[in-house]
């Protein structure tokens, strides 16, 4: 297939790129480096230095002889956005071209306005672009598993059916998210699945919980790594305790630490896209799965990463820190996620040994580690 990365240069997509590059397919990625700006201007930098995304296809080139296509530029922009889709004319497209931060939408109005912007301009364009340059070309959008919030039911792979008066409908599962960002994918999610029954769109939505996790089967070499961010805004919580383990920094676990999220080794996400454009979408269909392969508390988390350290030596620590976002601490939480097993995933769950890999390769790059940078108490309130 001739699939478009958008948003190629992020934690995601670059080793989305490379994975769908190694399995034989065309890609272009195309970014616009706004996760890197947004890291100087908010004096949070990953673990490590990235290459650019030139670089990064260089590298990859001359390791596995494939030639991945580099756009650069903004698709707020109209232009742009036609410049891509006319010089590609992809038969897929995999969206990840959104801020991805619920800290980060929480900074301030700035902050909120620019996650509303960018991500329902860039899903709109994305739609516009569709219908006028490749009518009959998948979208994978990548959702996320906090549209639904922690409601006190299941939750179910995106459709509920109610039973009203006698009749029944099925209707998008109810969602009531827990960040503006988390909100922003509610309303892209809504902007799909109008033009879906408008247009005949081929939409899958995945619904994805916390990644975590550095290593995939193509990065061996290790400037081909995504970024690794372990800051209060652009860390997800795994990663962040696995830094902190390293840091002897105790491990931050927000309030009581009972909120329970579901999530996935970064390996997973990229086989989750890839099934995903292998199996697609009908045109007039949105497809809707849940992408997490196991769920933990966030006490949890830390009391496996305080186990894989301590195996290593390592003294951890774990600290309840003043929760800095409004969100239930203790609740009820199961989700339904059997959609992306059946097209044939096959998880990679979160072992001792998995820890031990990343805390060992962070240990090697401790001095990197600015601890000031970990806890920044970004309010929601
Ligand atoms: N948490 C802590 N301590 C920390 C950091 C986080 O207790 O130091 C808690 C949070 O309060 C939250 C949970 O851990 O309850 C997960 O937080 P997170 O920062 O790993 O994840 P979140 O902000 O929800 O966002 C991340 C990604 C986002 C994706 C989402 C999936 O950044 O792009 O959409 O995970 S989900 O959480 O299922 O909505």
């Amino acid at each position: 297939m001739n699939i478009l990365i958008l948003g190629g240069d992020g934690y995601l997509g670059w080793p989305t790129a490379m994975h769908l590059s190694g399995k034989g397919h065309e890609i272009t990625v195309v970014d616009n480096y706004l996760r890197r700006r947004m890291c100087r201007d908010e004096d949070v930098e990953p673990l490590f230095d990235v290459p650019n995304l030139f670089e990064r296809t260089r590298i990859w080139k001359a390791i596995s002889g494939n030639e991945v296509k580099v756009m650069i530029g903004d698709l707020m922009d109209w232009s742009f956005v036609a410049e891509v889709f006319e010089a590609t004319k992809p038969d897929a497209i995999v969206h990840y071209a959104e801020q991805p931060s619920a800290p980060y939408s929480m900074l301030s109005r700035r902050a909120a306005t620019m996650t509303i912007q960018n991500n329902l301009l860039v899903t709109a364009n994305i739609v516009f672009a569709v219908k006028e340059f490749c009518s009959k070309s998948q979208i994978v959008k990548i959702g996320t598993m906090g549209e639904y919030g922690t409601p006190n039911i299941d939750i179910e792979e995106g459709w509920l059916e109610v039973a009203h008066q006698n009749r029944r409908e099925k209707f998008l599962y109810p969602r009531q998210a827990g960040s503006l960002y988390h909100t922003t994918k509610i309303m892209d999610t809504d902007l799909l699945w109008f033009y879906v029954r408008m247009w005949d769109l081929a939409v899958t939505d995945l619904m994805q919980g916390p990644v975590y996790g550095l290593f995939t089967d193509e990065n061996n070499d290790h400037r081909l790594l995504p970024f690794f961010n372990y800051d209060e805004l652009f860390g997800t919580v795994l990663n962040r305790f696995v830094v902190q383990a390293v840091a002897g920094y105790p491990l931050t676990v927000y309030g009581k630490g009972g909120q329970t999220r579901g999530y996935l080794n970064i390996r997973d996400t990229l086989n989750c896209v890839r099934l995903s454009l292998e199996k697609p979408a009908e045109p007039g269909q949105l497809r809707i799965f849940n992408q997490f392969t196991e769920t933990f508390t966030v006490n949890e988390l830390a009391e496996r990463v305080k186990k894989a350290a301590g195996a290593l030596g390592l003294k951890v620590t774990i600290r309840s820190v003043e929760n800095p976002r409004k969100e239930a601490e203790e609740h009820y939480y199961n989700p339904r996620h059997t959609g992306l097993l059946e097209l044939g995933l096959k998880p990679n769950y979160l072992t001792d040994d998995v820890l031990t890999r990343m805390l060992e390769f962070v240990m090697a790059h401790k001095d990197g580690i600015k601890t000031h940078q970990i806890y920044k108490k970004v309010k929601w309130d």
